[in-house]
């Protein structure tokens, strides 16, 4: 399929440390992927649903010690442990080379090792980047067939290239005390063992696509982050794009996937979904800031999806998707998670492969749920019914707006607009939320989450805040604005405030009228907060302008120990941290003081 020289050297050399019985090179051909399915089901791997319900469909449970990313065992095995910074686990590379090729060698006997050539981002796109995984697991393969553009046609415009990224993942026993998911920045590489949870084995996506894109970023001149694209339609038809990043799990698919309310619906407003999870931007020609979205699928979180909740999330599951523990509906061979519908299936297996009892069913314990809280569906992109027609766009489409996020019970307002770029690099440092299901560990837990990159970065934090402060420089007035939003101000009894969802686009609109200087706002120390007049509550029901007001507030207290912990989360990254950030935060501060 290839004569590339160093792609053939390095499938060599991996065969000759795992063993494998059988070597099939993914050529992305429908007839392979279906006979891989096939042979799937027959080993038990997947099991096929539905045909008229849910057709092309598979559902799949992993060990029970195998249903989130780890991020203690997570690794930057960058030369030195500085490049890696203080936020990520390091290790020496040359000894993590080691200790992995002891734990893969041999495992793969009496298995197939199958290649995969993988396109991140349209095939041949500029902002493309391609890599090659290599695994022993069928459901790695159709996974990574969904997920990304698979097969002969990455390896023709591969050619000769030696800028590829390596990727070898091995499921070894899925022990857990020997998993380990590791990243070599300045080799390309990537090696994952003793998992079979997509996140952790979907090289592709968290491993390539943010760590390994963030260095590459760094040393090429662009930005791989952690953020959905959207384009908001306005009634005169035109589309502006926005990137938005939120940490794990706070709701990015559905807000790249919103449906308006009935009467914004009416006027004309859309919401077109580029991407849900990764973006890459680059400077275009033009001098603004380009994005695409690498992957060619969704690998969400099902529990929660629902009609209501996200209706294009869920009718992009409705084929060719793989579920990844979920419950197993035997009534009709269909799939249920919490939150998916208020009848509990009665005759049904849970995500655990047990008969599942919905009489024991109890909301507030996780271990009565059908579905784990972190279980997923795989669906190709193509399904989504408000597929952006720049989807598949090798150039990118031109970022208006940049919003930061997170789960803020008390602090943030509903949105703000930073002061400029250099202040929006300050917001997206200091980014915070709680945390949820989609890493292992604790769940509810306040934590700082710097652009929501915290495991995701590749480098030295302190040189990544760098990196955005030397991009802005270079965006000069042609910069996307950056703004940050809070859907999760609570009430004292812990009730949201904001009704969120569909309703989240009166807040893009501001957003963008923001972007055209179409509207003021009010400048308070962290920022322009909107006027709450200016936000459009029209047909919006149990929700009036005086909680609108109450959510919009800035509270100087609130906000003078927010700066203490932002203090204190600085002190992580030393010399590192930029000057402008500390200059930022000295500001904010006298700011707040004089309030
Ligand atoms: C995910 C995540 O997208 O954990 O799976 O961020
Ligand atoms: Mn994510």
């Amino acid at each position: 399929m290839t004569n590339n020289k160093t792609l053939l050297a390095w499938v060599d050399e991996k065969i000759n440390l795992v063993n494998p019985d059988k070597v099939m090179w993914i050529d992305g051909s429908e007839e392979q992927l279906e006979a891989l399915r096939k042979e799937a089901v027959q080993t038990g791997e997947m099991i096929q649903l539905n045909e008229e319900l849910l057709p092309g469909c598979y559902l799949h449970r992993t060990k029970p010690n195998d249903v989130a990313r780890v991020e203690d065992r997570t690794f930057i095995c960058s030369r030195t442990k500085e490049n890696a910074g203080p936020t990520n686990n390091w290790c020496d590379p040359q000894e993590m080379y080691k200790k992995l090729y002891d734990i893969a060698r041999g495992t793969y006997k009496g298995r197939t090792m199958y290649v995969i050539p993988f396109s991140m981002g349209p095939i041949g796109s500029p902002l493309a980047k391609i890599g090659v995984e290599i695994t022993d697991s069928i459901y790695v393969v159709l996974n990574m067939a969904i997920m990304t553009r698979v097969g002969q046609k990455v390896l023709d415009v591969l050619g000769e290239s030696d800028d590829w990224v390596r990727g070898l993942h091995a499921k070894c026993d899925v022990d857990p005390e020997n998993r380990y998911i590791c990243q070599f920045p300045e080799d390309n590489a990537i090696i994952s063992v003793n998992s079979a949870y997509g996140g952790n084995v979907l090289l592709g996506k968290k491993c390539f696509a943010l760590r390994i894109a963030s260095y590459q970023g760094w040393k090429e001149g662009w930005m791989a982050e952690h953020m959905l694209i959207l384009g908001l339609e306005n009634p005169k038809g035109e589309v502006h794009y926005i990137a938005a990043a939120f940490p794990s799990a706070c709701g990015k698919t559905n807000l790249a996937m919103l449906i308006p309310p009935e009467y914004l619906k009416k006027k004309g407003y859309k919401v077109w979904t580029v991407g849900d999870d990764i973006a890459w931007m680059r400077i275009g020609e033009d001098g603004r800031l380009y994005a695409i979205n690498p992957e060619n699928g969704f690998f969400g979180v099902a529990p929660g999806t629902n009609e209501k909740s996200n209706f294009n999330a869920l009718a992009s599951t409705r084929q060719g998707t793989i579920f990844t523990n979920v419950l197993h509906n035997l009534d009709n061979n269909t799939v249920w998670w919490e939150g998916l519908s208020k009848d509990l299936p009665t005759n049904a297996i849970d995500w655990k492969g047990d008969k599942w009892d919905p009489t024991k069913f109890n909301k507030a314990d996780k271990s009565t749920y059908g579905a784990h809280p972190n279980s997923r569906f795989t669906a190709p992109a193509k399904n989504c019914p408000c597929i952006s027609d720049a989807f598949d766009k090798g150039e990118g489409v031109p970022i208006s707006a940049i919003v930061f996020g997170g789960r803020r019970a008390k602090c943030a307002p509903l949105v703000y607009q930073s002061k400029d770029w250099v202040n929006g690099v300050f917001v997206g440092s200091a980014m915070a939320s709680e945390t949820t299901a989609a890493a292992a560990g604790a769940v509810g837990v306040t934590r700082r989450d710097p652009m929501a990159m915290l495991p995701f970065c590749g480098y030295n934090m302190g040189d990544y805040f760098q990196h955005w402060l030397d991009m802005g420089k270079k965006l000069g007035d042609k910069a996307p604005k950056i703004f940050n939003v809070n859907w999760f101000r609570t009430d004292d009894e812990g009730n949201f405030l904001w009704p969120g969802f569909g309703d989240n686009i009166r807040v893009l609109n501001w957003i963008v009228d923001r972007c055209e200087g179409k509207v003021d706002a009010d400048e308070t120390p962290i920022g322009y907060v909107p006027k709450a007049d200016d936000i459009d509550l029209t047909d919006l029901e149990d929700f009036d302008r005086a909680t609108l007001q109450s959510i919009l507030e800035v509270n100087k207290e609130v906000w003078q120990k927010e700066a203490a912990e932002i203090e204190e989360h600085y002190k992580k990254f030393g010399d590192k941290l930029p000057h402008e950030l500390r200059d930022q935060l000295e500001g904010l501060k006298a700011r707040l003081a004089s309030l």
